[in-house]
């Protein structure tokens, strides 16, 4: 039960007083129009945490209102970058106060390892907004040599406008922060939709945004359903832009949404990635380090190395290394738990998703090297999936082609450098890879040839807010993080001045 963990007072207040979370529109909090709320849960036990404000078309229009009034009529436009930096740099701060109580949300929300909340996603999401603090002063223009004379022609880079944001559950914080840090940097606008799985750090951190003292209708969060809130802001005429993370199959159904009015669109899709162990790889390192590319974050990550291709000289041994790594290494249990590696997957949807795409790799033929199966006895109450090793696995076959989004990696043997190339591209993913080997020009020749918009060299699930994310194929439209992020949420406007 949760209440056998000591949370922090705020936490507690925040997760469990019975008061409904509200919505935040035009810097208040208010209930949803239609007067509807939804409960969210504890994926460990099964527990409501909260109910929420459900979020539908009038609540978007009522948010979309007020950023508009704020990109066009409010002091945030008017404000010197400088001042827009110092908000950031503020909320950064307030995060950092607060940041066992984002870490404990998080956890119970989300299900994660407290150690994780604690030294991934509360951290990094501070850095990401004081890296982006730091853009705000940077953003600058241009000035051409144009082949005219006594024409003097600059070009100056223009926030888009009202952007509308919609993020999924598997980092909530840290996508609220990837989306917020480069739209606020560039000085647009917000309507921002959290997972209806996980909507609470978003709420909390909209009370440090009001606390910041961010101007009224900057940043508007609308907690709702995807059908519902996420397709009224995505379809909304007058949003300027849509930025999305999600499924594939949803990135698409955004394209067509946004096809109305032309709003600009970026995508950060799914992924299947290939995580390749050459020869010479130093084991002591492949091993812990494909399995933590499979394993962190419950495998609920868009960039897991899901699909472990290993030579077949090593084959044999790398696996039974693996399977003992996962047995003995990882540790299921409730996320508040700090012993925990191994938290329940987010809902019992996502539990079913994973027991039968396991399912399906067990009738098509795959082994199973540990694990197949749904955790049961002391977490049987959560959604916990026991970390799962499939080995003897076709390319062809769904574990290896579809994104599980579990911890279930699929593991393969390859006979030389141009056919693991070959496999690894095989994929209409292409949004991350994995490369272990002591060799330089195997690293560089594999790294440049693999399909994906990030690969890892002897490491894996690397991030750092200035270095850029975003997929190849269907995994996704333009890149978030660094200087690159920016070019999502700016316009390029060309002035010509005669002084003939
Ligand atoms: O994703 P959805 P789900 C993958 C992963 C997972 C699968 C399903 O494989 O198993 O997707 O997860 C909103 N219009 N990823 O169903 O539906 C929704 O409310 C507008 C990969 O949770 O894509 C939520 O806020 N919005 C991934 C967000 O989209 C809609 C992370 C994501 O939900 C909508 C999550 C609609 N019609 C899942 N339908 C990654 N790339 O990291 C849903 N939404």
């Amino acid at each position: 039960e949760t209440t056998a963990f000591q949370l922090n007072p705020r936490t507690a207040d925040f997760v469990k007083s019975k008061t409904i979370k509200k919505l935040f529109i035009g810097g208040q909090f208010v209930e949803a129009a239609s007067g509807k709320t939804f409960p969210t849960y504890n994926p460990a036990n099964g527990e409501i945490l909260a109910y929420v404000s459900e979020g539908d078309q009038e609540d978007i229009n009522r948010a979309v209102a007020a950023a508009r009034d704020a990109f066009e009529d409010g002091p945030w436009t008017r404000m010197q970058p400088q001042e827009r930096a110092r908000l950031i740099y503020t909320l950064a701060d307030l995060i950092e106060r607060d940041a066992d109580v984002f870490a404990e949300i998080e956890t119970l929300d989300n299900g994660k390892p407290i150690r994780e909340a604690k030294h991934a996603d509360v951290p990094l999401t501070i850095e990401h907004f004081r890296y982006y603090a730091g853009w705000a002063t940077k953003i600058s223009g241009d000035v051409i040599p144009v082949n005219v004379p006594n024409m003097h022609n600059y070009v100056r880079r223009e926030p888009i406008g009202v952007v509308g944001q919609i993020i999924p559950w598997n980092f909530p914080l840290m996508m609220a922060a990837w989306k917020l840090g480069a739209a606020l940097a560039t000085g647009c606008t917000v309507v921002l939709k959290p997972a209806e799985q996980t909507p609470l750090s978003a709420l909390y951190l909209a009370k440090l945004i009001q606390e910041a003292g961010f101007p009224p209708g900057v940043v508007n969060i609308i907690p709702g359903f995807g059908e519902t809130a996420g397709k009224a802001l995505a379809t909304h005429p007058d949003v300027d832009k849509v930025a999305f993370t999600g499924s594939t199959e949803v990135g698409k159904l955004i394209m067509g949404y946004a096809a109305d009015n032309l709003k600009r669109v970026s995508l950060e899709l799914g992924g299947k990635s290939p995580n390749i162990v050459f020869p010479d790889a130093d084991f002591t390192r492949a091993v812990p380090g494909a399995m933590q590319a499979i394993f962190f974050n419950q495998g609920q990550v868009c960039s897991a190395g899901s699909r472990l291709y290993i030579h077949k000289s090593v084959y044999d041994n790398a696996l039974s290394d693996m399977v003992s790594y996962a047995d003995k290494k990882v540790r299921q249990g409730h996320g508040l738990d700090p012993k925990t590696t191994m938290g329940p997957l987010v809902t019992g949807e996502q539990l079913n998703r994973v027991t039968s795409y396991i399912e399906k790799g067990i009738e098509q033929g795959a082994k199973v090297a540990t694990g197949g199966s749904r955790a049961d006895g002391d977490l049987a109450n959560g959604y916990f999936v026991r970390p799962t090793v499939f080995y003897d696995v076709q390319d062809d076959m769904a574990i290896a082609q579809e994104e599980i989004f579990g911890p279930v990696v699929a593991a393969m043997p390859f006979d030389d450098i141009d056919d693991v190339i070959k496999r690894a591209n095989l994929s209409t993913y292409g949004l991350a890879a994995g490369v272990w080997t002591q060799s330089m020009n195997t690293a560089f020749n594999v790294a440049h040839k693999l399909k994906a918009g990030s690969v890892w060299i002897n490491c894996y699930n690397m991030f750092d807010a200035a270095s850029p994310f975003g997929g190849y194929k269907q995994s996704g439209i333009g890149r978030e993080m660094g200087e690159y992020a920016l070019e999502n949420y700016t316009q390029i406007k060309s002035i010509w001045l005669n002084y003939n």
